[in-house]
């Protein structure tokens, strides 16, 4: 029987080509990709954000991982049915006008992919009008915020305003965070969380989706 914990930590090691040459054993001895998905990937992924919320892993090993992940999950995709992929949530995020810092937020949008939601990641300097088109056009359930600077942290509480005046707010949860972010401002701007990294941010987006099971 083919051995997922070694595919779990070489995932949590972001050894990409060793973890792409296991992944294709996996499917060659005939284990089924939805398993490979949830009992290997993702359960690696989960212990990835652990590690990082508990500062045993660090930005460049998460990117590492969550790249790996991503090349995983490539190679899986032929093999799963869309239904096997799931719609465990539609998530528009990106950095707010003004705002050019987005390696955070990426890494956020490509952990929150890596635990299976779909992703629509709209960049950085993001204006309020262009996450309202996302959001409709994609239907969004989620928008997550991010900003670097002081000066831009107002700018998520317009974006949330203008989401709220479209008659929207009600149908979307909205998650904030980066650097400047506390949860006293998430809770001022009527955020309905604020995660301070990327591993609390999958955890906090899966509650507020209320997606109570880790697997797909
Ligand atoms: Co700028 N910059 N920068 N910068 N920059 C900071 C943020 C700064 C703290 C540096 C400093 O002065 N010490 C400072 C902000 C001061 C402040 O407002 N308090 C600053 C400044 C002033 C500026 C400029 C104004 C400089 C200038 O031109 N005079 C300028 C502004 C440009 C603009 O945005 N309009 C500027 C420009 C830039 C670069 C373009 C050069 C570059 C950005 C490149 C890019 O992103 N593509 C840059 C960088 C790299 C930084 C620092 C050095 C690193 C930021 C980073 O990527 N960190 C930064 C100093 C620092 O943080 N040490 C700094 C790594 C990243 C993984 O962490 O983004 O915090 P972070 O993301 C974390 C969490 O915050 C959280 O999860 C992530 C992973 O754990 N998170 C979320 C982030 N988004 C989230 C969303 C969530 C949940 C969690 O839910 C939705």
């Amino acid at each position: 029987m083919f051995d997922l914990e070694q595919m779990i930590n070489t995932l949590i090691e972001g050894d990409e080509s060793n973890l792409i040459t296991l992944v294709r054993a996996a499917l060659d001895q005939g284990m089924d990709a939805k398993r490979i998905l949830n009992d290997g990937l993702i359960a690696g992924m989960d212990i990835v954000g652990a590690k990082m919320e508990n500062d045993e892993l660090f930005i460049p090993e998460v990117l590492m991982a969550a790249k790996a992940m991503s090349a995983g999950v490539e190679i899986l995709k032929p093999f799963l049915s869309a239904d096997d992929m799931g719609n465990r949530g539609i998530v528009v995020i990106g950095t707010v006008k003004g705002d050019l810092h987005d390696i955070g937020k990426n890494l956020v949008a490509m952990m929150l992919e890596s635990a299976g939601l779909e992703v629509h990641n709209l960049g950085a300097d993001v204006s309020p009008n262009q996450f309202l088109e996302v959001i409709k056009e994609k239907k969004a359930g989620m928008l997550c915020l991010s900003a670097l600077l002081t000066t831009t942290m107002p700018m998520m509480k317009e974006t949330i305003d203008a989401v709220t005046k479209k008659g929207l707010r009600k149908t979307i949860k909205i998650m904030v965070g980066g650097a400047p972010v506390t949860q006293n401002f998430a809770d001022e701007i009527g955020a309905d969380g604020y995660a301070p990294d990327a591993g609390s941010a999958v955890k906090l987006a899966k509650e507020l989706l209320q997606l109570g099971s880790q697997k797909i």
